[in-house]
């Protein structure tokens, strides 16, 4: 059983000292620019929008007619007042992924947790503040597989006169990764379903809604970036894919990671980048010092260790160089170049490109990584089967239905939203009886149980105001290991360690990081092994977490933490809006 080791490296001193240097300056910057924040406001209308994608015209849901949606521009310390209005036959509900939301849980928008949908023709004003967090974070509809075409990114500024704890680049650009399909999405997700079978998979991965050069009929329907020589970009990498983790390459430049999640990274080098739906990066990007003959694709394609078939297409934007008008002629004639990606299951990769990732950890940005832990739970996650409903007929071995599960509880969607029930103590809801560790041990990561069929329930666990918490994610192998990318609402967690196989209690903490590790919402619980994460429960709400592959939530890998309030006034969830949608 191998392991990957997490640790404090010293080469990364130079950085911390540099960074140290700059930190004077900043703070007393920081004294000065002591700002309380605006309030920036923002009109969401939900609407139909018809679009061509790969030579095919259909109407989809969107944010205003646009497709990827608005960007979502602020600064932290801001406050965020987004109305939205329903006018499309679905029900919808908007998630502002990875904003802490603290003490506004009635704003983090997902169906039946925190909130009702908006219904056709009703509004809601979500509210909220971005309190220390500056980066790169996106929206999406919560609710069904809307998500497939209502996203768009959320761009936090730091607070007036702070600097970038890198350089400062020339040009910032959002590159928003999405899936395309020909076909309507909400059919697409309703016939799976209902068969119980795997659904139909995308046709076409996009960038900023583009699927580019390499599919048929796209060739014009490519995002283009344009630069000059030698300048710096920061590119600000979303993945809003609904169900495949990406990899991500320009050809012929490399790309520096100096942020992910909202949270700043020490920065490294590298010519791949490993994005999860659910997770934004931040890469800083130089251009060559001439005018290359050439202009350079970036590419995107899966990242894919599960047991079903996946999109194996190739999305690419393309990297052009400036030049002057007279010279347009011959830019259009320059050969395309390709980057070479990793292939699709290429594990280690993936275990080398977390490994790099470490939390900036300085005194502007410290690493609060809890020491002393209050409560420890093991989930694993991973795939099984469920009875096909009465009068249905399912496409699973013996009349199943294929399914998820966290700690073998395939989440059950509640009829009214969890923090509702919550908040005004209306029982019949849930359960308080999620279960801390796996109900039956097994090898994990070895031969399944010969019993595949997992149990049904809305489970949650209780926690009390500040508890620290060390999650064990764990892989199963049942039907087939598979990366998950679990994402965890109202908090950021530190992942202070990984391995393959099964998480050894006795053997894998003293490994755990607990100096620089990274901090984000959002991240892959390695295919056939483990990851550890804490986190403070300082939030008090109703906060779901649950794979980012949308046809895994749609499956039931899902769970949500009530966190209770505090003794101090501050420490408190305040009453529901009083626009709150009702069930
Ligand atoms: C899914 O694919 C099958 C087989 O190609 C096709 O018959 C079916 O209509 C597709 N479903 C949707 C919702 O497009
Ligand atoms: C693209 O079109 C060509 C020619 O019609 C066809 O042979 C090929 O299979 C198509 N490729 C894809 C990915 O659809
Ligand atoms: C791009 O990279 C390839 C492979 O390293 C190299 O052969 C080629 O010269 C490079 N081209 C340009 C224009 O940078
Ligand atoms: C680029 O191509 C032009 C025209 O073919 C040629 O004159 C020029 O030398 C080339 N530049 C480089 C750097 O290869
Ligand atoms: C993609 O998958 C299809 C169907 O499974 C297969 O025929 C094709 O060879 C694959 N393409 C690549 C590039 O792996
Ligand atoms: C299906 O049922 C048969 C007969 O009861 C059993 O032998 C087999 O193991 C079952 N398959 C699965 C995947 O549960
Ligand atoms: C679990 O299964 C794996 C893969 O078959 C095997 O290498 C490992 O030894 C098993 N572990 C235990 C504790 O049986
Ligand atoms: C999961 O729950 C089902 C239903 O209670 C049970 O039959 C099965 O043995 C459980 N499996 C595991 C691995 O806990
Ligand atoms: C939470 O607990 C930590 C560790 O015991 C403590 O330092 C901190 O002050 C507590 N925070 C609040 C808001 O109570
Ligand atoms: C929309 O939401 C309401 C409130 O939860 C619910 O009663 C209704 O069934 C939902 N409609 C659809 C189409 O899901
Ligand atoms: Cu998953």
């Amino acid at each position: 059983m191998g392991y990957i080791w997490l640790t404090h490296s010293s080469s990364y001193l130079y950085t911390t000292l540099f960074l140290l240097l700059c930190t004077c300056l900043v703070s007393s910057k920081l004294v000065v620019a002591k700002h309380t924040g605006i309030t920036r406001r923002y009109n969401f209308e939900v609407k139909m929008q018809s679009v061509t994608r790969l030579c095919q015209t259909k109407s989809i849901v969107t944010i205003n007619g646009q497709f990827p949606g608005p960007k979502i521009v602020t600064r932290e310390g801001d406050r965020l007042e987004i109305t939205v209005v329903n006018n499309v036959k679905y029900n919808v509900t908007i998630h502002w992924h990875g904003i802490r939301q603290l003490r506004s849980g009635w704003a983090d928008g997902p169906a039946y947790v925190t909130q009702c949908p908006i219904q056709t023709g009703q509004k809601y004003v979500y509210r909220f503040r971005v309190t220390g967090q500056r980066g790169t974070l996106f929206w999406h509809a919560h609710i069904s597989w809307l998500r497939a075409t209502l996203y768009g990114p959320i761009i936090i500024l730091p607070k007036h006169g702070v600097p970038y704890p890198f350089p400062q680049p020339y040009k910032e650009v959002p590159i928003v990764f999405g899936e395309w399909w020909k076909a309507d999405t909400e059919l697409v997700i309703n016939q799976a379903m209902k068969t119980g079978s795997a659904p139909n998979l995308s046709d076409a991965f996009t960038v900023n809604g583009l699927p580019g050069p390499l599919y048929n009929c796209s060739t014009k329907d490519a995002f283009k970036l344009k630069v000059k020589p030698g300048k710096t970009y920061l590119l600000r990498l979303i993945n809003a894919a609904l169900n495949d983790e990406l990899f991500f390459s320009v050809a012929n430049h490399t790309l520096t990671v100096v942020e992910a999640d909202a949270i700043y990274t020490k920065p490294f080098t590298t010519n791949t980048i490993l994005i999860t739906p659910g997770q934004t990066t931040n890469v800083l990007l130089t251009a060559k010092n001439h005018h290359p003959n050439a202009s350079f694709l970036m590419a995107a394609r899966p990242y894919a260790t599960g047991p079903a078939t996946f999109d194996n297409t190739t999305t690419a934007a393309i990297l052009v160089y400036a030049r002057n008008p007279s010279q347009k002629h011959e830019h259009t004639k320059l050969p395309q170049l390709k980057p070479k990606l990793p292939f699709f299951n290429d594990i280690s990769f993936a275990a080398k490109f977390n490994s790099k990732l470490r939390s900036l950890a300085n005194s502007n940005f410290p690493a609060n990584v809890p020491k002393k832990i209050d409560r420890r739970f093991l989930f694993t996650v991973g795939l099984g089967l469920l009875p096909c409903p009465k009068h249905q007929t399912c496409q699973g071995p013996n009349n199943t239905m294929i399914a998820a599960a966290v700690n073998n509880v395939s989440y059950v969607q509640p009829k009214i939203a969890l923090l509702q029930s919550h908040f005004f103590q209306t029982n019949g809801v849930f359960t308080t009886d999620f279960p801390k560790n796996p109900p039956f041990k097994f090898n994990y990561t070895g031969t399944p149980p010969k019993n595949l069929m997992l149990s049904r329930g809305t489970k949650t666990i209780v926690l009390p105001f500040n508890t620290s918490v060390e999650l064990v994610l764990q892989d199963t192998s049942i039907i087939g290991a598979e990366s998950h990318p679990l994402h965890l609402h109202g908090f950021n967690f530190f992942v202070v360690g990984q391995g393959v196989g099964n998480f050894d209690s006795k053997n894998d903490p003293a490994k755990f990081n607990l100096v620089d590790p990274i901090e984000r919402n959002t991240v892959g619980v390695p295919s056939g092994g483990w990851v550890a994460i804490r986190f403070r429960a300082d939030n008090p709400g109703a906060w779901f977490m649950h794979c980012h592959l949308e046809v895994h939530t749609s499956w039931g890998l899902k769970m949500a933490w009530i966190v209770q309030d505090g003794t101090e006034k501050n420490q408190k969830l305040p009453p529901p809006p009083s626009d709150l949608p009702k069930c």
